[in-house]
This record gives C-alpha cells, sequence and structure tokens, in this order.
C-alpha cells in the first residue's frame, strides 16, 4: 500500500458495535463465514494476548516444532476473520475462504457477532481475557502506533472512552467508543458462555504466571499430549523476549507506516502490572468505583498484579 494512501480509519456500527469502517463492507461475508468442526478459533478483546495464544497454539498443533512454526508472519498462518484495512488490502475472510479446514483462526468479535457457523459446527474457542486495566494501556499504546486505528488522543480521554464507550452517531461517523466496543460486555458475553459451549477460558495473567501449566490446559483442550521436553520448548519459544525476537512472530513484516514502531512496539513490554505506570491516583479510585459497579452482575476473577 502506497504512503500516501494510508489514513486511519473511521468506526461504523454493526449491530451496537463499533468497527473499522472498511471492515463493514466485508461484514455480510464475515457473518456467513463457514466454520468446521476441525477449525479452532482464538478469540480476544483486542491486545488481550492473542499473538501469545496463536503462538502457542500453532507450537502445540506442530510439536513444538520451531521451524515449521516460522514458516510464516503469524497473520498469515493464522488469519483474522474480520480484519479489512483500506482498499487494496487483504482482508482476513479473503484469507480464510481460500483455506480448508483445520484452520486457525482469529477474531476480536464480541460472541453476539460471531458467525453461527462456529456454534452449529462445534468448532472449539478459545477466550483470552486480560485485566481491564492492563488491556487499556495496551490497547492506547496500540492505537498510537497502529496508523489504520482510529486516533487515541490523549490518555485521559482514551480511559473514559473505555470506561464508558458509547456508539453516538455523529453524522455518519461513530465517536466516543473504541474499536470492536465495550471490554466489559465482551468479557462478559463469553463467561457467561464459556459452560455451555465449547470454549476454554483464559487468563493473560495465569499465563504469565504459570506459563507451562496454561499451556499444558491449552494442549489438552486441543486433544494433545505434551512431553516435557516439547512443553519446556514451547514455554522456551513463547517467552516474551523469544517473540519479540521473532520476526514471524512479532509483526514485523507489517511495514513501519502502517505499525509506526519509532511510536511503540507491538510486543511492548508484556506485563503485568504496567498501569500503574499510566493511571493516576484518581483516575484509578474512578476506574475501580466503576468497574465494581459495572462487573457486580458477574464476577470474573481479574487479576491486576501477580
Ligand atoms: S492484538 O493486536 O489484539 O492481536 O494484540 P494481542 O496479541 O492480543 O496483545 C498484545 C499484547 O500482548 C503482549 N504479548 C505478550 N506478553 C507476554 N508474553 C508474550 N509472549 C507476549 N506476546 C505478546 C504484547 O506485548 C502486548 O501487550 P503490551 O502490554 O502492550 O506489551
Amino acid at each position: 500500500m502506497a504512503f500516501q494512501e494510508l489514513t486511519r480509519c473511521t468506526l461504523q456500527e454493526v449491530e451496537g458495535i463499533p468497527l473499522l469502517k472498511p471492515m463493514v463492507k466485508t461484514w455480510e461475508r464475515v457473518k456467513a463465514f463457514q466454520a468446521f468442526p476441525e477449525d479452532l478459533l482464538i478469540v480476544t478483546y483486542p491486545k488481550a494476548g492473542t499473538t501469545w495464544t496463536q503462538e502457542i497454539v500453532d507450537l502445540i498443533l506442530h510439536g513444538g516444532d520451531a521451524e515449521e512454526v516460522r514458516r510464516a508472519p503469524t497473520d498469515i498462518r493464522m488469519p483474522f476473520l474480520e480484519i479489512n484495512t483500506a482498499k487494496g488490502s487483504h482482508p482476513g475472510i479473503s484469507q480464510l475462504e481460500k483455506m480448508d479446514p483445520p484452520r486457525v483462526i482469529k477474531s476480536h468479535l464480541p460472541i453476539q457477532l460471531l458467525p453461527k457457523s462456529f456454534w452449529e459446527s462445534g468448532s472449539k474457542v478459545i477466550y483470552v481475557a486480560r485485566n481491564p486495566k492492563d488491556n487499556v494501556v495496551s490497547y492506547f499504546h496500540f492505537d498510537r502506533m497502529n496508523m489504520i486505528q482510529p486516533e487515541p488522543g490523549p490518555w485521559s480521554g482514551y480511559l473514559k472512552k473505555f470506561m464508558e464507550g458509547q456508539c453516538e452517531c455523529f453524522w455518519i461517523e461513530y465517536v466516543n467508543a473504541l474499536c470492536w466496543g465495550s471490554w466489559y460486555e465482551h468479557v462478559k458475553g463469553y463467561w457467561q458462555e464459556k459452560d455451555k459451549r465449547n470454549i476454554l477460558y483464559l487468563f493473560f495473567e495465569d499465563m504469565k504466571e504459570n506459563p507451562a501449566r496454561e499451556i499444558q490446559r491449552i494442549a489438552k483442550f486441543l486433544g494433545h499430549h505434551l512431553s516435557e521436553d516439547i512443553l519446556n520448548n514451547i514455554v522456551q519459544l513463547t517467552t516474551f523476549d523469544a517473540m519479540r525476537e521473532n520476526p514471524m512472530a512479532n509483526y514485523s513484516s507489517i511495514p513501519g507506516n502502517i505499525f509506526d514502531r519509532k511510536v511503540s512496539d507491538f510486543l511492548r513490554k508484556g506485563e503485568v502490572g504496567d498501569w500503574k505506570n499510566h493511571l493516576s491516583p484518581e483516575e484509578n479510585a474512578a476506574f475501580e468505583k466503576h468497574y465494581v459497579e459495572t462487573m457486580s452482575d458477574c464476577e470474573i476473577p481479574f487479576r491486576f498484579v501477580i
């Protein structure tokens, strides 16, 4: 894509959820996507640990074979279902339509927007959730560096949008919300369905605390047995530092005019508790109050420190 064609997207609503405007153009194809029982969906709110989980899953499926997993960048190996960023770009749905199952598919769609075929076919679904304070910090830095995402504006306003995001229509553009909508509704939606459907619900903080344990849980869910050696190998290959150095896992294949690495890296810090460097005491108090109220109907055991 030529530099001059690149502009930050605006948001447009689909069934009450703000999405990047170009994504709306391919929405009908996404909605009609045919999933198969052997497909696997990795779904998250943006910046909750998608890429990390994708790398773990690909390694499990290939018996810990690092070379095999380096066959292509993450977004080619495991396409992003709903992504469509601009004229001339290659939408995720076009990649997926050309692939045969079993496919590993990435999505950030809230549960009510997922194509019905995932549930009808009984595909396995891995959901990864991250505590909202670290999640919003990570999303803020991503929106600063990703020249396709809407302009994040100053931190205080961004935090407000994360907490109270509303899909309000000013003329034809939707503002005051973040792409993919409310974090609160997203994490609750999958939590409430996890025992009724084929969903493994994971937490970023658990993965940081004990990656071997969480990798074993994923392997079991996928019906794979990992020897001690392979497990240890996967733990090593999927540390923050290893992935940051791996050109097939660190999104360095995305041109610098799209991911501006002078602003922030895609693999930025990978920590639990970085929110302490961003939320002022006043912001933290307001966030806590709002969090308790908003999550009172659905207790999910988020941890803000480990
Ligand atoms: S995206 O764009 O939504 O797909 O981003 P996503 O991959 O979900 O989230 C990116 C954040 O995950 C961190 N990350 C990791 N942390 C620890 N260990 C490993 N291996 C790892 N891989 C990715 C990444 O650094 C982003 O978080 P922040 O806090 O911004 O660093």
